[in-house]
C-alpha cells in the first residue's frame, strides 16, 4: 500500500489532498502542528476525518527531529509540503516567522530525506508569488522571479533549496509553482472566500457591507481541488522537476466581488476611485462594498496569469472548472453555513 506525509492537513490543500490519496488506497499521515485547539473543520467537512487510513500526526516543521522521526516512523514514500504561514498580508508583521516556517521548513524536510532516505518523493508547494511584480505575462516556468512580500520571498529560498537537493543529492524533489487556487475549503482572510462569505451575510441581513483593500488586482484563480490531483501526478511523473498550475485567465477582484453578488442575485454598481471607490445594490441603494486601506499591502502584485502548457503536455493535468462556476459553489456554501450558523 502506498504511504504518503501531507504536511499542513488542516489547510485547503490538505485536506483535498488527503481526500484523493485515499480515494486512491493510500496510508495517509497528516500533520498538525501542536496548539491548544486544533482544528480539523475541513477534513471534518469532506467526511474523511474518521477514515481508518488517516493518520494525524503532531509535527514541528522547524525540529529536524521531529521531521526525521516522523518519515522514520510512517515509512511514507511521498512527502508533500503544504504547511506554511501562507497568508500574505500577515508575512509583512510576522516577515521572521514567515521566513523560518514557510522557508526552512521546506529545508527541513529536504535534510530529513537525505538523512533517512533519498527515494522518498518530494513536493514543494511554491507559488505564482514568486512571480511577483510583472516581468512576462502569461507566467510560465521560465518568466524570472520578483517576489513582492517577506511570504514570496520565503517562498523562493523553499523553491530553489527544493532545486539544489534535487541536482545535489539525486532527491525527487518537484515544485508545483500553483496559481491562487480556491474553494469552499478557503480561508475567510483570503479575498474569494471573504467576498463569497460577505456576500452570504449580506444576502442573510447579518452585515450591510464588506471592507476590501486593492479592487484592481489581478488574479489567475482556480478550483482547489483540481489542483492537488496536479500535486500528486507531479510525484508520479519519471522525473522529478517544476510546473506551472494556472487556469491562464485573469479577473480582477472587482470582477470577483461583481461575481458573488451575481451568484447570491444581487446586481451591483461601483463608482468612485481609489479608497472613495465603492458599490451600491442597484435594488436598495445600500452600499455593499466599501474600501478600507488597511487591507492594501505595502507592496502589491498586480497582474497574475499563467501558463499551465507544460503540465498539460507533461502530466495531462488541464483545470476544468470556471470561474464562475467555482464562485457559485462558494457562494452557496457559504450561504448554507450563515443559515445553519456553521462557519468557519
Ligand atoms: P492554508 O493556509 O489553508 O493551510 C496552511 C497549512 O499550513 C495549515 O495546515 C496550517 O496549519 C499550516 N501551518 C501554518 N503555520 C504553521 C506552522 N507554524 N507550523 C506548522 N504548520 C503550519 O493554505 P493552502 O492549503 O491554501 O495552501 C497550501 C500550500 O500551498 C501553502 O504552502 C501555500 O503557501 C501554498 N500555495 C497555496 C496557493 C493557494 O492559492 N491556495 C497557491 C500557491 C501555493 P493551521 O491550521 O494550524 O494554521
Ligand atoms: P494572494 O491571495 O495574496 O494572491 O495569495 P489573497 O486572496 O489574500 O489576495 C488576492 C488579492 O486580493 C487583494 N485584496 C485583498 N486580499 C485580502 N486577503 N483581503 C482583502 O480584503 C483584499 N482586498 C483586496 C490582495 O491585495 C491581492 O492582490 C494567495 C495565498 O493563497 C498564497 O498562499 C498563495 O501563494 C497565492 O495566493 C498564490
Amino acid at each position: 500500500m502506498k504511504t504518503a506525509v501531507i504536511t499542513g492537513i488542516t489547510g485547503q490543500d490538505g485536506a483535498y489532498l488527503a481526500e484523493l490519496l485515499l480515494e486512491k488506497g493510500y496510508q495517509v499521515y497528516g500533520t498538525y502542528r501542536r496548539t491548544s485547539s486544533v482544528n480539523f473543520w475541513r477534513i471534518q467537512e469532506l467526511g474523511i476525518a474518521d477514515h481508518a487510513n488517516l493518520h494525524l500526526v503532531e509535527h514541528d516543521l522547524l525540529d529536524l527531529a521531529s521531521s526525521i522521526r516522523l518519515l522514520q516512523q510512517t515509512g511514507a514514500k511521498e512527502v508533500y509540503n503544504l504547511a506554511a504561514q501562507s497568508f500574505v498580508g500577515v508575512s509583512f508583521d510576522q516577515p521572521v516567522a514567515t521566513a523560518k516556517i514557510t522557508g526552512v521548513g521546506a529545508l527541513n524536510l529536504l535534510e530529513a530525506i537525505r538523512i533517512v532516505d533519498r527515494g522518498i518523493r518530494f513536493y514543494q508547494a511554491s507559488t505564482s508569488e514568486m512571480f511577483g511584480k510583472v516581468q512576462a505575462v502569461p507566467q510560465n516556468e521560465s518568466t524570472p522571479f520578483y517576489p513582492r512580500s517577506p511570504y514570496g520571498v520565503a517562498k523562493l529560498y523553499a523553491h530553489w533549496i527544493t532545486v539544489n537537493y534535487r541536482e545535489s543529492y539525486d532527491i525527487f524533489g518537484s515544485s508545483g509553482i500553483l496559481f491562487n487556487h480556491e474553494s469552499p475549503l478557503r480561508g475567510r482572510e483570503f479575498v474569494t472566500r471573504k467576498i463569497t462569505d460577505g456576500v452570504a451575510r449580506i444576502k442573510l441581513g447579518k452585515i450591510e457591507s464588506l471592507a476590501l483593500g486593492n479592487l484592481d488586482a489581478q488574479r489567475d484563480w482556480g478550483f482547489a481541488k483540481e489542483y492537488v490531483d496536479g500535486m500528486w501526478r507531479m510525484l508520479q511523473a519519471d522525473e522529478p522537476d517544476t510546473f506551472v498550475l494556472a487556469t491562464n485567465r485573469t479577473e480582477t477582484v472587482r470582477d470577483f466581488v461583481t461575481m458573488a453578488f451575481k451568484a447570491a442575485d444581487i446586481s451591483i454598481e461601483f463608482s468612485g476611485k481609489e479608497s472613495e471607490e465603492t458599490a451600491i445594490d442597484t435594488a436598495s441603494g445600500k452600499t455593499v462594498v466599501r474600501i478600507d486601506p488597511r487591507f492594501y499591502r505595502p507592496a502589491e502584485v498586480e497582474l497574475l496569469i499563467g501558463d499551465p502548457s507544460k503540465a498539460t503536455e507533461t502530466l495531462g493535468w488541464k483545470p476544468k472548472t470556471a470561474l464562475e462556476e467555482l464562485c457559485r459553489m462558494m457562494v452557496e456554501a457559504d450561504l448554507r453555513r450563515v443559515q445553519t450558523g456553521y462557519s468557519f
